[in-house]
C-alpha cells in the first residue's frame, strides 16, 4: 500500500533535514576515520530507514519501489557512505528473503532487519565468480539434515558489520552453472564463518567491504530460501534487478548534489574579474550534468512505478543502472572540472565524491554486464 501524499512528503522532509543537518557535516571526518559515528546509526534506526522496503508487518516501513527512489535521491545528496550503511537492509541484505522467504524465515529475520538489530548482507560474488555469477564454487553438502558450507566470497559489503548472510552455493556439484545454486540465510558468528580485513578502497571510506570464508559451516535445512534447492541464481538476479534500480537512484542524488556545490563555487568564483558562472563554458558543463541527470531520474521513476505495477522491470533496471551510474561518473569529472584546482584538493570534497560514485559502475553489476542484460533481451525478443 502506497504512503498517503502527506506522509510521503512528511518522511522525504524529515530525509532531507536529516541528510542536511546531521549528515552533511560529517562527511569529511567520516571519510577521515573511516567510521560512521554509532549515534549516527543509531538514529538511522530510530527514523525506520533500515526497514523502508521492508513490509509494514514486519516492522518496516513497506514503501513502494517510487516511494524508495525519491527518499534514494535525497540520501544521495550526502556522502553515498550513510546510505551504503543502510543499503544492504533495504536491498540486497533483505529482499531474497521477501522474495523468497518461507513465512518462518520471513518472520525470523525481517522485524530485525526493519530495525536495524541485524545488518544484512548478500554473499554471491567470488574470487572467480563477479560477473559470472552463475559459476559460484561455494558448495552446500546435505549431511543428514544439516547443509555444510564451503568456500569463499569476495568484496561482500557489511560483511565486518553483518548479522545475517544471503549465501548462493551449489547444491548440485554435477550440475554447472546457475542452475546447481541455491540460496542460504546464514547467521552470522556462526562456527566456521571467518572475516577478512576491510579492503582498503578508493573511495566510500566509512563503510566496509571484505572476503567472507565458510569453512565446515553447518546450518540447519531450514536455511535453504525457500525450502527449495536450485533457485539461488534467480533469486540473485531478482535482487539485483530491484538494486540496481535504488543504486541508479542513489546515483541521481549524488550527481544533484554535485550540480548544486558546482553552481554555489562558480556564483562565488571570480576570474577575469567576475564569477565564473558568467561564463558560457561553465554554463555548458552545467547545463549537461543537468540534462543527464533528469534523463536518468525520469528513467528511474519512470521503471520504479512499472515496477509498482507489477510489470517485468529487469532490463529497464539494467539500463537504469547503466546510464545513471555512468552519468553521476561524467557529472563528477565536470565538478571537479568547474572547481579547477579546488577540486583536485581534499578540502571542498568535491575529490571524495569523485572517488565515491566510481564504485557505481561496477558494483550490482558492471556497465558491460548491464549491456550484455539490455542487447540479449532485446535480440531475443525481437526488439
Ligand atoms: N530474473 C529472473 N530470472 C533470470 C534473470 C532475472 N533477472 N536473469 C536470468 N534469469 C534466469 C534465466 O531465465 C535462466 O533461466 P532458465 O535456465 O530457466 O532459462 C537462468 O536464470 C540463467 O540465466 P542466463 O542464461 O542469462 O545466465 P548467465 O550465466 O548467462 O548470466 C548474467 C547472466 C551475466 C546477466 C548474470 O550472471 C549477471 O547478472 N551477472 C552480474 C552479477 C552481478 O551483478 N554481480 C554483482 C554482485 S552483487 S554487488
Amino acid at each position: 500500500m502506497p504512503l498517503s501524499k502527506e506522509s510521503l512528503d512528511e518522511l522525504i522532509a524529515v530525509v532531507v533535514r536529516f541528510v542536511k543537518e546531521r549528515l552533511v557535516p560529517l562527511e569529511a571526518s567520516v571519510a577521515e576515520n573511516n567510521e560512521v559515528p554509532d549515534d549516527v546509526v543509531d538514529q538511522m534506526k530510530a527514523m525506520g530507514l533500515f526497514g523502508m522496503s521492508i513490509p509494514e508487518e514486519f516492522g518496516g516501513l513497506g514503501l513502494t519501489m517510487e516511494e524508495e527512489v525519491r527518499v534514494a535521491f535525497e540520501f544521495g545528496h550526502t556522502s553515498p557512505v550513510f546510505r551504503s550503511v543502510l543499503g544492504t537492509n533495504n536491498g540486497i541484505g533483505s529482499q531474497a528473503i521477501i522474495m523468497f522467504g518461507t513465512p518462518e524465515q520471513k518472520k525470523r529475520y525481517l522485524p530485525a532487519l526493519a530495525s536495524g538489530e541485524i545488518i544484512g548482507s548478500f554473499a554471491l560474488t567470488e574470487p572467480e565468480a563477479g560477473s559470472d555469477a552463475g559459476s559460484v564454487r561455494t558448495s552446500a553438502r546435505l549431511v543428514g539434515d544439516q547443509y555444510v558450507l564451503n568456500g569463499t566470497k569476495r568484496f561482500i559489503t557489511n560483511a565486518p558489520k553483518a548479522g545475517l548472510f544471503s549465501v548462493f552455493a551449489r547444491t548440485d556439484p554435477n550440475t554447472p552453472g546457475p542452475k546447481g545454486m541455491s540460496a542460504f540465510l546464514v547467521p552470522g558468528g556462526l562456527k566456521g564463518i571467518e572475516i577478512g580485513r576491510p579492503e582498503h578502497k578508493m573511495g566510500q571510506h566509512g563503510t566496509y567491504v571484505s572476503d567472507v570464508v565458510f569453512n565446515d559451516v553447518h546450518v540447519d535445512k531450514s536455511a535453504l530460501l525457500g525450502g527449495v534447492e536450485g533457485q539461488g541464481f534467480k533469486a540473485a538476479m531478482q535482487v539485483l534487478d530491484r538494486g540496481r534500480l535504488h543504486i541508479s537512484a542513489v546515483c541521481v542524488g549524488v550527481a544533484e548534489r554535485l550540480i548544486a556545490d558546482s553552481v554555489r563555487y562558480a556564483n562565488e568564483r571570480k576570474q577575469f574579474g567576475k564569477p565564473i558562472s558568467d561564463f558560457q563554458l561553465i554554463q555548458a558543463m552545467l547545463a549537461d550534468s543537468y540534462a543527464e541527470t533528469l534523463a536518468a531520474k525520469s528513467m528511474v521513476l519512470e521503471t520504479a512505478r512499472k515496477r509498482d505495477r507489477g510489470e517485468d522491470v529487469g532490463i529497464d533496471a539494467s539500463a537504469s543502472k547503466m546510464f545513471a551510474s555512468e552519468m553521476v561518473g561524467r557529472v563528477a569529472d565536470r565538478a571537479v572540472q568547474i572547481f579547477g584546482g579546488a577540486g583536485y584538493v581534499a578540502d571542498y570534497g568535491i575529490e571524495r565524491l569523485y572517488r565515491d560514485v566510481r564504485i557505481f559502475r561496477i558494483y550490482e553489476g558492471t556497465s558491460e554486464i548491464q549491456k550484455l542484460i539490455i542487447g540479449r533481451a532485446l535480440v531475443r525478443d525481437g526488439g
